[in-house]
């Protein structure tokens, strides 16, 4: 304590340093909870959120204690200080104009989009005009500092008692900042695991790490994609390029064009494993329930074209990597996220682009989560989506939402509102969450019972895709009562698995395995997800057992919407086409086959999940290992192109004709209510000035309260 008080006596330079990052830690304690919207819950979170500015401020501050020159280095820590000042309220601005934090990327203008260079003073001029007058509270402490420095100086050229520092004050500064830091990087992980290797969202890093080791994780990702990006040339793209031609297979004429000018709904079914479909789950009281009566409705319908042996082929970027699959026909990256490593930067042939061009669609993306979560703001953009309706456009208010956002039944109901407004043709994108690990839900939302197996989250699972399964029943009937139905084609897939492998033996007893014998052949099968075209008058719809995967849907819709894809480079194949190989490379390189499916380094017969490595002639097995190859060849071919940025070398003619949307995604209303062809919308063609009073939903959270009271009463009765 006395060793303290003498240092504070002596105005020295540890002394600056603690009532800096004193200062700093309740500066940017102020921006977490006043500006930023950063969704902590739980003690732990609140914990990990009051430490995490600490560590990198004593880091950087320390450095300054380095140079031994008393003057230099207490300037030195001003100029430390007033930078990292600056970074915090540069984000602070950010924030509030864009509701997310800065990349390098945005900072430097390197956003790859034909924008240009413009974007960074565009930027500052937009966030400049954010600044409050209240803001000076953000300054104020660096101005304090500099007082209490100028006066530390004045005092200390009269006192004898200041000694100089040595490296050991320094060094003792930087090590217990360096070991906070591994501290806090270790509590992170176990709150939120694999938090730096897949980067979930920009927001999630800042909750856990703070603002500063935010912007040198980032800048040191971009310093690596950039670095990597600009080692390639055009003569990269000539084996991708080859390899595409020799991968492309033509459609078949019975499907194509076959729902050509229809509206495409293109619904995600969150966390959704093929075996859900007709699946029957018994209660612990004998009794059965069909878990998802209307999907299989659906499912077995003549308007539907269903795939009961499609894979997903996700990795660590699950919901995001599905996306890079479906709108790309590439797959996502071996490690991480594509979403966030490449989303903002690379050009991409996707979906909405190859539509627009092509057939004059309209594009729009509906999720009910922040729009940075897995970077979708920025890779939308890219993928040349026209709209992105995120959680700024839902009313995100308590009890509406779950663990990752809205609750599925309000997020349709209140997509309405914006399909209607759409020019037709549109082809949209809807990610549903409720069936999110670990499947929480409210006991109002509830309407059967648990699964009976030992483990609660696949017990659990079973409700949430039921809560889904009504929320499209819902949907479905908007789609009908309001005409959008017969002209469109509904499309629904699921994302990647939602039982983890090793929850799986627990599984097992439900699907009337024995968990004794479960092997990665069993774990390999729950990859499947549903699959499928719904065509509205179409009536010669049946399953299709081609083996596919998700890389393989992108050809599959264009050529049903009557789209040559020839010119694209994608890495699938239409599943419809006589010509497909069915040949599923799973993202971690297992191959599955319609005979056989390599795993691991073992061989398994498809048909009786034998293994088979000693059972193969050394021909067959020569055979196989062939076909394992080129099914990772297309692994390679689309890593190659997506980490080199391959496509910025080629450009198909009819996409020459894209022009990118000036207009933000946090402000599109405007430009949504002038699209010039905004009369092909579905209310402009009706003439009427709404649709959504047609929309029916059981939703709790939007029963009048006096309603809800009665049917309290009445249960209590
Ligand atoms: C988050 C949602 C879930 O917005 O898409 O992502 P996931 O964890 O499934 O990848
Ligand atoms: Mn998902």
């Amino acid at each position: 304590m006395d060793k303290i008080k003498e240092l504070f006596k002596n105005r020295n330079r540890v002394a600056l340093l603690i009532v800096a990052v004193l200062f700093f830690w309740a500066k940017t304690m102020l921006a977490y909870y006043t500006q930023f919207d950063l969704g902590v819950t739980g003690p732990v979170q609140t914990f990990i959120l009051w430490i995490n500015p600490i560590a990198t401020t004593v880091l950087l501050l320390s450095l300054s204690l380095y140079i031994k020159d008393d003057k230099k280095s207490t300037y030195t820590m001003l100029v430390i200080y007033f930078l990292m000042s600056a970074l915090l309220y540069a984000n602070v601005l950010y924030y509030r104009e864009f509701s997310d934090f800065m990349t390098v990327s945005t900072i430097t203008g390197n956003v790859g989009k034909d924008v240009g260079s413009n974007v960074s003073f565009a930027l500052i001029t937009s966030s400049l005009a954010m600044a409050h007058l209240s803001d000076f509270v953000y300054w104020i402490d660096f101005v304090l500092l500099f007082w209490f420095v100028r006066k530390y100086f004045k005092e200390n050229r009269e006192s004898e008692s200041v000694k100089p520092f040595y490296k050991r004050y320094a060094l003792a500064a930087s090590l217990s900042a360096l070991a906070m830091l591994f501290g806090n990087l270790m509590l992170a992980e176990t709150d939120r695991p694999q938090l730096l290797t897949r980067t979930f969202d920009r927001n999630y890093i800042v909750k856990y790490l703070g603002v500063n080791f935010y912007t040198a994780y980032d800048a040191a990702q971009t310093i690596r994609t950039n670095h990597y990006r600009a080692q390639a040339d055009e003569s990269d793209l000539e084996s991708v390029y080859e390899f595409t031609r020799n991968n492309y297979a033509a459609p078949n004429e019975d499907f194509y064009g076959l729902a050509e000018g229809r509206n495409v709904f293109t619904i995600v079914l969150e966390s959704a494993q093929n075996f859900i479909i007709d699946y029957e789950m018994v209660d612990e009281e004998g009794k059965v329930h069909e878990v998802t009566p209307f999907i299989n409705s659906i499912y077995h319908e003549d308007a539907t074209i269903r795939f009961d042996n499609f894979f997903h082929q996700t990795g660590q970027g699950k919901t995001s990597d599905s996306g890079v699959l479906t709108e790309n026909s590439l797959f996502g990256l071996p490690e991480g996220s594509a979403f966030q490593q490449l989303g903002g930067n690379n050009v991409f042939h996707a979906a909405p682009k190859i539509l627009a061009t092509n057939k004059g669609y309209s594009s729009a993306a509906f999720h009910g989560n922040i729009g940075s979560f897995w970077n979708r703001n920025n890779t939308y953009e890219n993928f040349g989506f026209d709209y992105f309706f995120d959680a700024n456009y839902y009313d995100m208010s308590e009890g509406r939402t779950l663990d990752y956002g809205l609750k599925d039944k309000l997020f349709f109901k209140e997509s309405a509102a914006y399909i209607e407004q759409l020019p037709q043709p549109f082809y949209t994108k809807f990610i549903t969450l409720t069936n999110h690990f670990p499947y929480p839900l409210d006991e109002e939302n509830t309407t059967i019972p648990k699964g009976t197996s030992d483990d609660d989250t696949v017990n659990s699972y079973f409700q949430t895709m039921r809560y889904t399964d009504e929320a499209l029943e819902e949907f479905f009937n908007w789609l009908k009562d309001s005409g959008l139905y017969e002209n469109s084609m509904v499309v629904m897939f699921g994302d990647h698995y939602g039982i983890s492998n090793m929850r799986n033996p627990e599984l097992a007893p439900l699907l009337g395995q024995n968990p004794e014998e479960w092997s990665s052949f069993d774990n390999t099968q729950l990859q499947r997800v549903p699959m499928m075209f719904h065509i509205p008058g179409y009536t010669e719809g049946k399953t299709y057992e081609t083996y596919g995967g998700q890389v393989d849907y992108l050809p599959t819709l264009l050529h049903l919407l009557g789209v040559n894809t020839e010119p694209y480079l994608f890495m699938g194949q239409d599943l419809l086409s006589s010509e497909n190989d069915q040949l599923v490379p799973l993202r971690n390189g297992n191959v599955v086959t319609p005979t056989y499916q390599m795993i691991g380094s073992s061989v398994y017969d498809t048909k009786t999940g034998e293994e088979l490595t000693d059972w193969m002639t050394e021909e067959e097995l020569a055979d196989f290992d062939q076909t394992v190859e080129h099914a990772r060849a297309r692994l390679r071919a689309s890593d190659d192109l997506l980490s080199l940025d391959l496509l910025r070398f080629y450009e198909p003619s009819v996409l020459s004709e894209w022009t990118p949307h000036s207009y933000q995604y946090l402000n599109q209303m405007p430009s949504l209510k002038n699209h010039p062809q905004g009369a092909e919308s579905l209310i402009g063609r009706l003439g009427v000035e709404t649709t959504t009073d047609l929309y029916e939903t059981n939703a709790p959270e939007l029963q009048e309260p006096d309603l809800k009271e009665d049917e309290e009463a009445l249960e209590e009765e």
